[in-house]
């Protein structure tokens, strides 16, 4: 068990608004592989070289390939301690925002209401062409499916060079520069520019909480760091703060 500083537990309690900024070490538990890092096991899949236009039309079998792998393994998992602790904070604070750089809708699923998704939704694909939306499940059987216009169908995520949604970015930036303590939790914040809103929270003021299992790029800039595995860290901030409540 970690020991959680009474501090932080008072600075929690003052705080009116909350973010969650989080990367692909927050749905780990539930079974989703992260990317980098020690447990990443697409170490040796680099990410660039999958996540991006040019590998998507010359290879677009291979890409689709990645992606229905990983939307398998998304769609048999649940939310895990980490993102269920996130949501019930709402009920007891009225601004608890999650700024997300998965794709995998594991916070929406577990409850969060006030979202952003800085790189997409694997649950949604548009047509490269028209880029009309198609987000019900595809028709893989006669090879990669194509929209009407004749244009290939792509997930609707953030690739590498890649521009990111605006108003989900404004969003989360708009939730940074508001926010009392900012939580930055399973991300190796090397992806830019998501990792950018760390630095926009600490320099607006936010007290900035680490969880992760293992140091990161960012962990100088955080008051307080706290390494092991986010469900069970998150589980016990909870704890900590219901109990000074006596809830
Ligand atoms: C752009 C979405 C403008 C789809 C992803 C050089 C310097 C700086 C920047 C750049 C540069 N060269 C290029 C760039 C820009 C580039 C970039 O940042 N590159 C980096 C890698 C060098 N960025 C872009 O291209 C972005 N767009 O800049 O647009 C532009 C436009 C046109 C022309 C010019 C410029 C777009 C980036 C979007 C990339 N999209 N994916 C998909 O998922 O398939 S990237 C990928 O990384 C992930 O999907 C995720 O979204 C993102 C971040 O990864 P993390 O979530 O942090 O995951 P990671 O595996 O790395 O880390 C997991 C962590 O969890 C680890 O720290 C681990 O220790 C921890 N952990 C593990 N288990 C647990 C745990 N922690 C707690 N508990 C556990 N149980
Ligand atoms: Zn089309």
């Amino acid at each position: 068990m970690i020991k959680i500083d009474r501090e932080l537990i008072e600075t929690l309690r003052k705080s009116e608004s909350i973010v969650f900024f989080t990367g692909a070490g927050v749905s780990a538990e539930s079974g989703i592989p992260t990317f980098r890092g020690k447990d990443g096991i697409w170490n040796k899949l680099k990410p660039e070289e999958v996540a991006n236009f040019d590998a998507f039309i010359k290879n677009p079998e291979m890409v689709w390939e990645w992606y229905n792998h990983r939307k398998k393994i998304i769609q048999e998992s649940r939310p895990n301690q980490a993102h269920l602790s996130i949501a019930e904070l709402q009920n007891y604070f009225s601004d608890v925002a999650v700024v997300t750089q998965n794709i995998d809708n594991l916070h929406k699923r577990a409850g969060s209401e006030k979202i952003f998704e800085l790189h997409g939704n694997i649950e949604r694909n548009f047509c490269i062409q028209c880029k009309k939306f198609f987000n019900e499940e595809l028709d893989f059987s006669n090879g990669i499916p194509k929209c009407d216009c004749g244009g290939l169908i792509r997930p609707d995520v953030v690739w590498f060079g890649e521009y990111l949604p605006e108003e989900q970015f404004k969003g989360g930036e708009k939730a940074a520069m508001n926010s009392d303590l900012f939580f930055v939790v399973g991300t190796s914040a090397v992806v830019y520019p998501a990792a950018e809103l760390i630095y926009t929270a600490k320099f607006s003021g936010a007290t900035i909480v680490e969880i992760n299992i293992e140091e990161t790029e960012i962990s100088s800039m955080a008051k307080y760091s706290y390494f092991g595995k986010a469900g069970d860290i998150l589980m016990e901030i909870l704890g900590e703060f219901k109990l000074s409540k006596n809830l």
